[in-house]
């Protein structure tokens, strides 16, 4: 059976930005022979008739799918995607990007090639040597930047250059692990989040650099609120990291690290569970990078 990469977009008023993408992630699914690549577009109802344009491809297109939903914040709507992608698609490999076209399409065969040589989590970076990140203002890179700071000291990360990136490639095996009750759900503190989790869970991460566009049209969704949200789910993630009992030997407890057969349940997210109602028993090679988690005595 052909495996599948599924890209998981989140939008909201991004009517003519998706348009464009999608055309071009198609093209790149050409340069991508090891998988079938799907795309779940993530909408939140957008007014400007998003929606309406991704319903229109998908109805020529297998591969695009659409997930509409109320608007709650950035990270329900990826919860959602996820959600769809693993019970509906079953991919391999499910890859973040954003509509806007500060992603490049032209790296997704990279991120794949990433993935197949072993690597759980591959990060593209904006801040990474390499990196080009024009597409940010002054103001935001230093938030971005501080951001990724405290993230790391908060969670106990190893140093990553950035923690905040929406452009990551990510082994569904691990996000399966992943308790996604756990994360948040508003605004951009999701991404961090997750990447706490996966590293907890000993994820075999690598970072890349990438050019960061200027957003091709329309308006930044980020609010003071999300960067408020940010800062408290930093407490939170330093909370969780603090009350987790330390492991015995460097990653012992951690299920993957052990290299043994593991029970896998995916039911952590309530729609995962309502769609797939079942646990799923998987093989994890996947070795320890952290030594200290919340998730290490599961
Ligand atoms: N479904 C959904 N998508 C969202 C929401 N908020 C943001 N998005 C999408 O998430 C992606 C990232 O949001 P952006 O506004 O581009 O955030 P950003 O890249 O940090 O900000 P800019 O650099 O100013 O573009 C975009 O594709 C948005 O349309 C939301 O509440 N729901
Ligand atoms: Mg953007």
């Amino acid at each position: 059976m052909t495996k599948r990469a599924c890209i998981v977009i989140p939008t909201y008023n991004e009517a003519r930005n998706i348009g464009e993408l999608l055309p071009r992630i198609l093209k790149e699914a050409e340069n991508i022979p090891t998988h079938e690549l799907h795309i779940i577009v993530v909408d939140d109802n957008s007014p400007d008739g998003t929606g309406t344009v991704v319903s229109e491809f998908a109805r020529r297109d297998p591969r695009i799918h659409l997930s509409s939903g109320e608007k709650v914040g950035l990270g329900d709507a990826y919860k959602r995607g996820i959600a769809y992608a693993m019970a509906i698609l079953k991919p391999e490999l499910i890859i973040q990007m954003d509509a806007d076209h500060q992603h490049d399409p032209t790296l997704l065969p990279l991120f794949v090639n990433l993935a197949q040589y072993g690597f759980t989590l591959v990060i593209g970076s904006r801040f990474a040597p390499g990196a080009g990140n024009h597409g940010l203002s002054f103001r935001r890179r230093l938030i971005s930047r501080l951001g990724t700071m405290l993230v790391r000291l908060a969670a106990g990360l190893p140093p990553l250059y950035d923690c905040t990136s929406g452009y990551r490639c990510i082994n569904a095996q691990s996000l399966a692990q992943c308790n996604f009750r756990t994360l948040a759900t508003q605004g951009y503190s999701f991404q961090s989040s997750l990447l706490s989790e996966l590293v907890w869970n000993g994820a075999r991460l690598v970072e890349i650099p990438i050019i960061f566009s200027p957003r091709a049209h329309g308006s930044s969704k980020l609010r003071v609120r999300d960067q408020i949200e940010f800062l408290a789910n930093l407490g939170r993630l330093w909370l969780r990291r603090m009350q987790s009992p330390e492991p015995s030997e460097p990653g012992a407890r951690s299920p993957s690290a052990a290299g043994e057969g593991l029970d896998v349940s995916i039911s952590g997210y309530p729609r995962i569970g309502e769609l797939q109602g079942r646990e799923v028993r998987r093989e994890a090679r996947v070795p320890a990078v952290s030594k200290r988690g919340p998730n290490a005595a599961a």
